[in-house]
């Protein structure tokens, strides 16, 4: 039986370092099977609107900025628990706070890079796939 999904992205400093092999490696590895994958850049205005919840918060004007500085790799995953399994395979948000073996503790460079994103829920993951891939781009 199919699993269920989690939205991903691949960060711009982890792209740039060519380390996205490397994680994606990592995401198969871990049991997650690609659905949907491209290679986009977002605009300012994009990643403003992906990144609104976190409206109020201090950095989101510096987050925005960052996520919009050069090519992300978005993906949908799809697994058993995909959201939680994948909050805990990514690991913490500030990489000096990761656990051994996650992805953020070997690929990211701080709180702000680091690396990757993944949904917090299964409705953000669904809102989130629904904002990079159309119906057809999944598999
Ligand atoms: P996560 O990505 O682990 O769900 P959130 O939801 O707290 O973390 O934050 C969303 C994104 O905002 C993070 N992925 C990170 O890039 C950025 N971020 C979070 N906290 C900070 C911070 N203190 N300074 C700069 N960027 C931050």
């Amino acid at each position: 039986m199919a699993g269920n999904r989690t939205f991903t992205m691949i960060k711009p400093e982890a792209v740039e370092n060519g380390a996205s092999g490397a994680i994606l490696a990592k995401m198969e590895a871990s049991g997650f099977r690609i659905v949907a994958m491209k290679k986009t850049r977002l605009s300012e205005e994009r990643a403003g609107v992906f990144y609104e919840v976190h409206k109020e918060r201090p950095f989101y004007g510096e987050l925005v900025e960052y996520m919009s500085s050069g090519p992300i790799i978005a993906a949908i995953l799809e697994k058993d628990k995909a959201v939680i399994d994948f909050r805990t395979l990514i690991g913490s948000t500030d990489p000096s706070e990761a656990a051994e073996g996650t992805i953020r503790k070997e690929f990211a460079e701080s709180k702000a890079k680091n690396a990757v994103h993944g949904s917090d829920s299964d409705e953000n993951a669904s809102i989130e796939g629904e904002f990079f891939f159309a119906s057809d781009e999944r598999f």
